[in-house]
């Protein structure tokens, strides 16, 4: 069975790799991630300035899944390039650099800074970010996505991707996808962060998980499966010659081949990896792998978008 793919003109080991902000806030997390079945890494989102993040308890786990509000916590963005100047390409692994700026200017100047070292990392900027107070998620706003596009296309000269909330209505699906497809070198689309500002309860305390933003935070796991495919499979039909990679309830091969079979190039873990750590990436490979040749297939190509409706 082979579990390679073809992305962004690069032979990949495999399908997954960790989904931006769990396992890659720190160096030897990062390393962590490179040195297991991944196939990629992607690093935590990036702000220009190092932050702290938002007051704990800001993760909590739930039998369905995960809520987070972490306030962007990260090394700040020369941490994560510094990283990228001395990371291993030739491993065949693909960096991505995730950038998250609190402003376009922000994410600008760090789109500018990388293009500067004309290093093989690929930036894929965070436009659905949903923790941080006071800030809307630009991916909702859809005339300063598109303004923030072209300020994008004109910093940065090469191939890069978007990390997309999702959306829910396909009025949406298709007013992005209109924007989106304004930008060739846009080449793929991370599909989804987060559904973001949900609210889990605790009956026994009678209180809220998290404490920033009293009790709301990002919700990632389970209860969010369905939602990503939709937007794995409504983005692969809108997006013709991009890639979408499918990231949201990852915990098994079955989903992971159900991400593909909606589109999906690759995929990522995240809720299930902050958990069971990067030993997630062989088994979850190996369960695809079972999956695949149960139904015969030898490839991830042969059953790529292939979703059938009824
Ligand atoms: O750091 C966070 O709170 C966070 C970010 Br930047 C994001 O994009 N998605 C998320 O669930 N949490």
């Amino acid at each position: 069975i082979d579990l390679s793919v073809t992305w962004l003109g690069q032979a990949m080991p495999g399908c997954l790799y960790n989904a931006s902000g769990v396992w890659c806030r720190e160096e030897e997390e990062l390393e962590a991630v490179r040195a297991s079945a991944a196939a990629a890494v992607v690093s935590k989102s990036a702000t220009l300035a190092p932050r702290d993040g938002n007051p704990e308890p800001r993760y909590c786990q739930t039998p369905l899944g995960s809520i987070n509000s972490m306030g962007l916590p990260n090394r700040g963005f020369d941490y994560y390039l510094d990283y990228a100047r001395r990371y291993r390409y030739g491993s065949g692994k693909p960096l991505f650099l995730s950038l998250s700026g609190l402003s376009l200017d922000d994410n600008c100047a760090m789109l500018r800074a990388l293009a500067e070292e004309g290093l093989p990392a690929v930036p894929e900027v965070n436009l659905s970010c949903p923790n941080v107070p006071g800030k809307p998620q630009l991916g909702y706003d859809f005339a300063a996505t598109a303004e923030a596009l072209d300020a994008f296309d004109a910093a940065y000269p090469g191939l890069y991707g978007v990390k997309l909330p999702p959306y829910f209505d396909p009025a949406h699906f298709a007013a992005m996808a209109e924007i989106l497809n304004r930008h060739p070198r846009l080449a793929f689309v991370t599909c989804i962060n987060s559904i973001g500002n949900g609210l889990v309860v605790d009956i026994d305390s009678e209180a809220v998980v998290i404490k920033p933003k009293d009790g709301l935070g990002g919700l990632g796991g389970d209860y969010v499966l369905p939602t990503a495919l939709a937007n794995v499979r409504e983005f692969y039909r809108l997006l013709p010659g991009k890639d979408v990679v499918g990231c949201g309830g990852v915990k098994s091969g079955r989903e992971a081949f159900m991400h593909i079979l909606a589109g999906a190039r690759a995929v990522q873990v995240g809720t299930c990896l902050y958990h069971e750590g990067p030993g997630a990436f062989a088994r979850i490979s190996s369960e695809l792998a079972v999956l695949m040749r149960a139904k015969g297939y030898r490839s991830l190509d042969a059953f790529r978008g292939k979703l059938r409706t009824l």
